[in-house]
Formats: C-alpha cells, structure tokens, sequence
C-alpha cells in the first residue's frame, strides 16, 4: 500500500489508520500544492489531490474511504463498527459528516487566509462562523461520552477529529467548545496520532 501524502493535509486520516493497526505502507510526501509544485504528480493522481491511496489495482482519492477500505480489507478491527451494531447507522453518519458537513466550509478558510490572503478576507471570518455554527451536532453529541460511536475508537473518531485538528491550525478558536475540547485533547494524545503527523 503506497499513501501519496502533503504535511498536515486530511492524509492523516489514513495514515493515522494504519498507524492504528500497525499496516505496512510506503509515504510518498510531496510539496503542498502539489499540482503547482509537482506537476507530474497529475499523471498519477488527475485531481492532484492529497491523500492518494494506491493499493495493487486499488486506487482512491477520498480520505475517509481510504480508512474505511483498510479497516474492512485488513481488519478485522475495533475501529470499525458492524453494521449489527447499535451505533452503526451514526457511525456512517460521522463518516460522512466530517467531510460533506465539516471540512468543506474550512477549506474556504484555508484557501483565503493562507493561500490567497487579500483576495476575498470578507470569507474567512463568515465561512469560519459557518463552520462553527456547524458543529452543534458533534458538541451535543460528545455530552457525557468519551467517543463518538458505540463506547469506543474507531475511524469515525479520526475522521471527525481531523476537521477540529484543521480548524486548530486554522487559528478557529472558537471550535474548541467544551466537549469537542475534551474530546479531541484526548485523541490527539495517542501515539498513532503522533506519528501519523510527525512521520516522513
Ligand atoms: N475529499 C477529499 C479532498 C482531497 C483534498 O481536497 N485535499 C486537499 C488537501 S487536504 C488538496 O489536495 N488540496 C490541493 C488541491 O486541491 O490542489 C479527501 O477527503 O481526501
């Protein structure tokens, strides 16, 4: 399994995935943008996104599907949650909360804060309310729990916490409300976390 990865981008998803379950993967790390600044990245991946998940024949482009392909392809796993669970119809949920609901009003940040400042500031601060008005759900449901399905980590707790770990560098303090605080301190205290950010 090869992960074609940018420093701090949503490939920490999946590579703190297999961090978790002690996978063999190869980390190709490139400069972020890489479809300005390597260009021949297009030829293998045409969107130039990151993370980019080759596998044999496999290839994907989205982050959270690659967490769930290696849980289900080389689980079995806690992370995952079973479709006999109680909490799985929440865990799909999550999984496609964190990035239908969460990360795209953030990218809108990150592209005009940092990529393109001066171009439209009027963005940064209303698509930054926008994403915190959005986390309503994810701060109500952390009420009295340590993790967001079935009393234990799984991807959704990875896939979730990347959006709050992007809105820490993304200086959107105001995410940090008191359950999601607690609850992502925690997370990002495990070592798989760490190295999955530290790793090159
Ligand atoms: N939904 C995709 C989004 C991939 C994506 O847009 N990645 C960003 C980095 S976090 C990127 O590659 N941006 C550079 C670009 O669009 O050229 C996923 O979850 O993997």
């Amino acid at each position: 399994m090869k992960i074609y990865s940018c420093e701090n981008s949503r490939s920490l998803r999946p590579l703190w995935t297999a961090e978790e379950m002690g996978l063999d993967y190869k980390l190709e790390l490139l400069p972020f943008p890489p479809r300005v600044f390597q260009k021949d990245y297009l030829d293998i991946n045409i969107l130039g996104t990151v993370p980019y998940l080759t596998d044999g024949k496999v290839k994907l482009t989205e982050s959270v599907a690659m967490c769930q392909y290696m849980v289900k392809k080389y689980g079995p796993t806690d992370l995952e949650v079973a479709p006999n669970e109680e909490d799985y119809p929440n865990y799909l949920n999550w999984l496609f909360h964190a990035d239908a609901t969460l990360t795209f009003p953030q990218t809108v940040v990150l592209r005009y804060k940092f990529q393109e400042p001066g171009v439209a500031d009027g963005a940064i601060e209303g698509y930054s309310r926008w994403f915190v008005s959005r986390l309503k759900l994810l701060e109500s449901s952390l009420e009295g729990k340590e993790y967001l399905c079935s009393n234990r980590f799984t991807i959704a707790d990875i896939c979730v916490s990347y959006a709050i770990h992007l809105a820490n560098n993304l200086e959107i303090h105001q995410a940090l409300k008191p359950n999601i605080k607690r609850w992502s301190d925690k997370l990002f205290e495990r070592e798989a976390f760490k190295k999955a950010l530290t790793i090159k």
